[in-house]
């Protein structure tokens, strides 16, 4: 394969190109990590920003028809649309992919958009280096806005959140006062609510569900990214195609003024940072999943499971072993 050929096809925004490199980046085979990280490294710096948004939402509220309408205005108004999807688990079954093919319809037709699923990965790890560097592909290719899509169940919208400039919640409209079981750190994490089915019996509901949100965001703590009024809740009607406008208009507005505050690249520069970190951590502990530290290790557990030595210095002698002149403690 032609790097330098794949890199500049990609530059070029040629969709294909762009399909070839995010599969390069998904693939565990080690002379496909050689090329990917060349390819990487060749497109860093090519000076393209998108606008990186997070869209996280429960099974069935409607993040797939959100992304349909919402993509097809952006794609109106002569934006390039790039859609990924982080889902760490195995419950995107065949169904849901059938139904986010005929949900995208338009979308996926567009030739100004790019469609790609999460890739196949168990492990949440994995699938958040492979979506952060489809991003940079995506970037690359010189797509204004690439949606990030999770199903907000376990700690994928964490992850999502840590990769993307503004992070979207997307709620279904609920009777009564009770707030649907949000868990705080998801609503913390959220820049803007979107109380999605605003539309025929379901409006009114959504109305208040809204009013309910936007008084839960003004009682969290304050933060220091946050312009006047935000974070904010609005109800939008994916189905029907309303108040899209108005949601893009306040992510803009969000989007502005972080980056005028400093606040957009400070976000950027710090997850950059984060990712570092965890990859850090990965690395370490991928070490000792392969020889010959698990061996090692397994040869240890057996002596402290027959009580010949205890956790504690069994753990310091391992780590002295494999890290004491690298990592000196
Ligand atoms: N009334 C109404 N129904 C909607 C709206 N948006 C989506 N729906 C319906 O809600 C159902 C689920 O929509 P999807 O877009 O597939 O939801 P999803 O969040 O992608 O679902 P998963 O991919 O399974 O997590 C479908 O029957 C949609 O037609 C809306 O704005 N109004
Ligand atoms: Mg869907």
């Amino acid at each position: 394969m032609d790097i330098e050929d794949l890199a500049e096809r990609i530059l070029a925004g040629e969709r294909r190109a762009l399909a070839r490199g995010i599969t390069l980046v998904e693939s565990g085979r080690a002379d496909h990590k050689t090329m990917a990280r060349a390819l990487l490294e060749r497109l860093r710096g090519s000076g393209r920003e998108a606008m990186r948004i997070g869209l996280s939402g429960t099974p069935g509220v409607g993040k797939s028809t959100f992304i349909e309408s919402f993509g097809m205005m952006l794609v109106a108004q002569g934006l390039r649309v790039a859609v990924l999807a982080v889902d760490p688990s195995s419950a995107r079954t065949g169904g849901s992919i059938l139904g986010d093919k005929t949900r995208m319809e338009r979308l996926s037709r567009s030739r100004q958009a790019f469609i790609r699923p999460s890739p196949a990965q168990s492990h949440l790890g994995g699938v958040a280096r492979r979506t952060r560097e489809a991003i940079a592909l995506c970037e690359a290719a010189g797509f204004d806005v690439v949606l990030i899509e999770t199903v907000g169940v376990g700690q994928s919208e964490t992850v999502v959140a840590e990769m993307s400039d503004l992070f979207l919640l997307l709620l279904a409209p609920a009777g009564g006062d009770e707030l649907q079981g949000v868990k705080r750190g998801i609503m913390e994490t959220a820049d803007i609510i979107l109380i999605n089915k605003a539309d025929g019996d379901l409006k009114a509901t959504a109305t208040r569900t809204c009013a309910d949100y936007a008084g839960a965001l003004r009682l969290l703590r304050k933060r220091p990214q946050d312009p006047e009024g935000f974070p904010k809740a609005l109800t939008v009607s994916a189905a029907l195609e309303r108040g899209l406008e108005t949601a893009w208009a306040e992510i803009n507005a969000l989007a502005d003024w972080r980056r005028e505050t400093g606040h957009f690249a400070g976000r950027r520069a710090e997850q950059a940072r984060f990712w570092f970190e965890a990859e850090v951590r990965e690395g370490l502990l991928a070490r000792l999943r392969r020889e010959p530290v698990k061996g090692a290790m397994a040869a240890l557990a057996a002596q402290v499971e027959a009580g010949q030595i205890s956790a504690e210095l069994a753990a310091d002698e391992l780590l002295e072993t494999y890290l004491g002149e690298s990592l000196p403690t």
